[in-house]
This record gives structure tokens, sequence and C-alpha cells, in this order.
């Protein structure tokens, strides 16, 4: 499985550093809508769906956590920890979120406006459309 961290460029001066995210350059896609979560409480894990045309980039802009990522042949896990640093989630992914440090703050840049049909919430419904 492919998966692709990209770099986002940081801007430092001696006040300290900037991060732009700009459609089309560093992100992949025209941007329709950012959230962001926080405050996750201890042990949680969140996600558990897929999504069937939603692209996203995910970046940890404060503290760490963990994404596990499927695409129902092959599951990795990476640590997000970089402010610096976004994981494009494509589009029938798998997706689960976990050990969240107390400081996270993890931003979503997403393609797509909240759209619940987009979701597939469950993995063999998610396997049968991936034809696995
Ligand atoms: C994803 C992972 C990485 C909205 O009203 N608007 C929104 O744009 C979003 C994203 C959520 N919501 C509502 C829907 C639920 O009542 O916020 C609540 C929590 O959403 P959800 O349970 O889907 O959160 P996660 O963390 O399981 O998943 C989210 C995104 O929904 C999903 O697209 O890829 O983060």
């Amino acid at each position: 499985m492919n998966i692709q961290l990209i770099p986002l460029q940081p801007h430092g001066d001696e006040r300290g550093a900037l991060v732009a995210l700009e459609e089309g350059k560093n992100i992949p896609f025209n941007i329709k809508r950012v959230y962001y979560m926080f405050n996750t409480v201890e042990n949680v894990r969140r996600g558990y769906h897929a999504h069937k045309k939603l692209k996203q980039v995910a970046i940890a802009v404060s503290g760490s956590c963990r994404f596990a990522l499927d695409n129902g042949i092959e599951r990795i896990e990476i640590l997000l920890d970089n402010p610096a640093q976004g994981l494009l989630i494509d589009s029938c992914m798998w997706r689960e979120m976990f050990d969240f440090s107390d400081d996270c703050v993890l931003m979503v840049l997403a393609s797509e406006l909240y759209d619940e049909s987009d979701y597939i919430r469950d993995y063999s419904q998610f396997l049968e459309l991936m034809n696995i």
C-alpha cells in the first residue's frame, strides 16, 4: 500500500514557524471543508469507517496520534507527530485513529462538504465494495 506523507514547508524565522496549506499546491485537491478534533479522551479510538469519494489530508498541528489505514488487503499504522507533515487519506481507505496525546489537535482538510451518505461504516460492506 502506498502511504503518502506530504511534507509541508515551514516558513521559519526568529519569531517561530508558519505553514501554509494551498489547494492544488501542497494539498492535492480543492479544499471544501476543514475540521479538527481536540480534547480527545484517553484510550479512545475514532474513525472505523471508509469514504466512497472523500479525499482528506490529516495534520497533527499539536501533539500526536496514530492512524491505521487499511485498503482491505493491507493495514499500515502511521504516527502523526509533526505539524509540518500531512497524511493523505484517499477515498476507499478504512481508517482508525488512536493513541491521541493529551495535547493533540488533529486538523483535517477535506475535498467535500460533510455527507453522511459517503461513509461506509461497516467493515464487511467495505470489503464487498472493494471486491475483496
Ligand atoms: C474521517 C476521520 C479522520 C459534522 O457535523 N461535520 C463534519 O464535517 C464532521 C467530520 C463530523 N460531523 C459530526 C458527525 C458526528 O456527529 O461530528 C460528529 C463526530 O464525527 P465522526 O464520528 O464521524 O468522527 P470521527 O473522528 O470518527 O471521523 C472523522 C470524520 O468524520 C471522517 O470523515 O475521515 O475523522
